[in-house]
């Protein structure tokens, strides 16, 4: 540590003084006003002396002389303020020092700001790396991203951390999740008296006709029940045809309706235990056609047993408009069709819910071998949760 004296008429000026001797590292550690000069008490100076000291160390000497005194730092202020009336060079390295410091304060408080969210996201990564798994799973099965983050939240409001650090206890409450949230309805039952009527609705090409083949020949075929085949999709002759090969071959009646009325007697009429209906192969755009269709499906005045059928190939918001443009037929069960040509049933799974029971998943063009009774547990299989467990 050096120690040294300064005199000057002001105090600012006595510590700008030290401070062209010494630097800007010096401390202010005494002060005394005096005066000197004059004659018979008359014409004397005020003047200010100041003891200062410097360490070698500046830093350490910073510290040590705070703890000492605590008028230093003040002192240090002081000369700050006094910076005004420093020389003009002193005075420039004094202000681009400052800025220098402000600027390197910013970056350091962004530089805190950035590792306290990498150490966050770090946390929730290293706290719930299977929860984080299973979401990015679901995305990749593409369910919807409203399913996902409710999911999430539920799990995080119900799951104990230790429950959800245990990929197998996650699979499990997922695997319970999705038992929950759909419904299937078994295969179609045999009217008992008078027959039951099942009406496939749903957009062209999702292979309403095919399917129906498929059941007609089940039923019909393979389980020899008295069955009948109708079809309201009179727009397209080629349509027609195409049901019309299948019922030949099969053996089976075959009827095509225009009218409510014609729709009313052909029900009332029959022998069946079980009457199968094809829809108009009209886009689910066309909603004229859907209501006069629904018209003709009216006039039965009978509980139909009505499947929208939807292709698992269907993406989320399709899927979404297309449930809700075929509401108005008021079906309670959904067949899925094409399963064979996607791996990812997310976006079917995100919309279901338990009043729509899953009742048929096809899974090719050949009849009447492709289709097989809803099952849960075909979806959750086709999810590929055992990745979670995998590590
Ligand atoms: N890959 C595959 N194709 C199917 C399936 N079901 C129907 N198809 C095909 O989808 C196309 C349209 O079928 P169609 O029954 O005419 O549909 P519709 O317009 O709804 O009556 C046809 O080429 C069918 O062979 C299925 O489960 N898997
Ligand atoms: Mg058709």
């Amino acid at each position: 540590m050096i120690y040294k004296t300064f005199k000057a008429p002001t105090y600012k000026e006595a510590v700008l003084n030290a401070k062209m001797e010494m630097g800007s590292n010096v401390y202010i550690i005494g002060r005394k006003e005096a005066k000197e000069g004059g004659f018979l008490g008359l014409f004397a100076r005020n003047f200010t002396q100041i003891t200062v000291a410097k360490s070698e160390d500046s830093i350490k000497g910073l510290q040590q002389k705070k703890e000492i005194n605590p008028g230093a730092l003040q002192a240090d202020r002081a000369l700050q303020a006094g910076a005004s009336i420093r020389g003009k060079s002193t005075f420039q390295s004094e202000q681009s020092k400052i800025v220098e410091e402000s600027a390197l304060l910013k970056e350091l408080n962004e530089i805190k700001t950035r590792l306290k969210e990498i150490a966050d996201l770090k946390d929730r990564d290293t706290e719930k790396p299977y929860l984080e798994k299973l979401l990015t799973i679901l995305n990749e099965n593409d369910f919807s991203v409203e399913y996902i983050e409710q999911l999430k939240s539920k799990f995080e409001g119900e799951l104990t951390l230790k429950e959800v650090q245990d990929p197998a206890v996650l699979e499990e409450r997922f695997k319970g999740y999705i038992r929950e949230s759909i419904e299937t309805s078994g295969p179609i039952q045999i009217g008992k008296g008078k027959p039951s009527v099942v009406v496939l609705v749903g957009p062209t090409g999702v292979g309403k006709t095919t399917t129906i083949a498929k059941l007609a020949a089940t039923y019909g075929v393979l389980q020899k029940r008295k069955v009948e085949l109708l079809t309201i999709d009179s727009y397209r002759i080629a349509a027609v045809e195409q049901l019309d090969k299948y019922a030949q071959l099969m053996q089976i009646p075959f009827i095509v309706i225009n009218s409510r009325e014609e729709f009313k007697n052909a029900i009332l009429n029959s022998k069946s235990e079980i009457i199968f209906v094809d829809t108009a192969g009209r886009s689910q755009k066309n909603n004229l056609g859907l209501a006069e269709m629904r018209n003709i499906l009216d006039g039965a005045k009978i509980n139909l047993d009505i499947h929208l059928v939807l292709s698992a190939t269907t993406k989320y918001r399709d899927a979404l408009d297309i449930m809700n443009r075929f509401n108005q037929f008021m079906y309670n069960k959904v067949i899925i069709t094409k399963m064979d040509e996607t791996n990812t049933i997310g976006s079917l799974l995100s919309i279901m819910n338990r009043d729509k029971k899953l009742s048929y998943f096809t899974t090719g063009q050949g009849v009447p071998d492709d289709i097989e009774i809803a099952e849960k547990e075909k979806l959750l299989d086709m999810i590929m949760l055992e990745e979670l467990c995998a590590g």
